[in-house]
């Protein structure tokens, strides 16, 4: 049986939960760990990722299912290694796996792969989504049925190469005191294979309406955004990476601008915090992973999930990780 704050699965190590409710059903799309020793570093050279296996609950009490694996670094002609953090979306009687992965020059893109089921197998487009970079791509449909994909990482992720629109292999740093670089957005086309627009880099604000700085590191992006409404309103959620925290900033459309409102998560065992957050039989869920399953090895890690609650005013109450709640 799942249980809340407890790894889902423990036969294979998993990260980067994206969770959505299909057809009344729980489905989690993350990554899969691979077992090795290699080294870790700043460009994610530990994160040895091959392929998607897909997790389904029938409800959060449910016993947690491996669907096996959905899709294969072999089958997609565009990759040359790497598949990280994924997302689904449906639409149009189908499921689109997004995927971000190095190509044969080892610059990061995102892809896309569709299934008739939402545990696969799917089957990749040929190519990556034109104007593509970057990583951690996550997908919102909106109430209207337009659909927008999110997306951007820093370091690994190679965020801070595409600040031009083209690749640049060593840009200079961004000063402390300058805006940090946000999470880019597109509009997906109908068909939701390519961008229909954009991409464009989304602003997040302080609370004085100022842009977060890029030294303000308890709150600038740095990776795994994730969208959701909650009461109208537009939930941007992210990492900060360097100081691991699950943080969130509320805007009034899907492109913002958006404003910081403050944490979700205090830092979990591990370097990396991912998440997101869906709402399952009117109760809200934050699905994430820490370490805690391999001892604290960063590239070895878990998927978990836990209710997530909101006050009076639609702010997120933060959490501890491992607190007696
Ligand atoms: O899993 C590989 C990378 O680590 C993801 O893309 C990031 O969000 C971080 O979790």
């Amino acid at each position: 049986m799942a249980k809340q704050k407890e790894p889902l699965v423990t036969h294979i190590y998993t990260a980067d939960p994206s969770a959505h409710v299909f057809n009344g059903k729980i489905y989690v799309y993350p990554s899969h760990d691979l077992e090795h020793d290699g080294e870790d570093n700043d460009d994610g050279d530990e994160y040895q990722m091959e392929d998607y296996h897909i997790l389904s609950m029938d409800n959060v009490d449910a016993p947690c299912i491996d669907n096996g694996e959905a899709l294969n670094m072999r089958d997609v002609p565009w990759v040359s290694k790497q598949m990280w953090a994924p997302d689904c979306a449906y639409k149009n009687g189908k499921y689109y796996l997004y995927f971000p992965a190095r190509d044969k020059d080892l610059r990061f893109h995102i892809g896309v792969a569709v299934s008739d089921s939402p545990v696969g197998p799917f089957k990749p487009e040929d190519d990556y989504i034109k104007g593509s970079f970057s990583i951690d791509p996550a997908v919102l449909v909106d109430d209207d049925g337009s659909a927008y994909i999110y997306f951007g990482g820093l370091w690994g992720g190679q965020l801070e190469k595409w600040q031009t629109g083209e690749f640049v292999e060593n840009p200079a740093e961004i000063p402390a005191d300058a805006k940090a670089l946000g999470p880019q957005v597109a509009k997906l086309t109908d068909d939701m294979l390519q961008f229909a627009d954009g991409p464009e880099e989304i602003t997040i604000l302080d609370e004085n309406g100022e842009p977060i700085k890029a030294g303000d590191e308890d709150r600038r992006y740095f990776e795994g955004p994730w969208m959701h409404k909650y009461n109208g309103k537009y939930y941007l959620s992210y990492s900060t990476g360097t100081t691991h925290y699950l943080v969130y900033a509320i805007g009034d459309s899907p492109k913002g601008p958006f404003t910081y409102q403050g944490r979700i998560l205090e830092p979990v065992i591990g370097w990396t915090t991912h998440h997101s957050i869906v709402e399952i039989d009117g109760k809200w869920y934050l699905f994430y992973h820490d370490s805690s399953l391999s001892g604290g090895v960063n590239h070895r890690r878990c998927v978990k999930f836990r209710e997530l609650k909101y006050d009076e005013n639609g702010k997120i109450i933060t959490m501890k990780p491992y607190d007696e709640d």
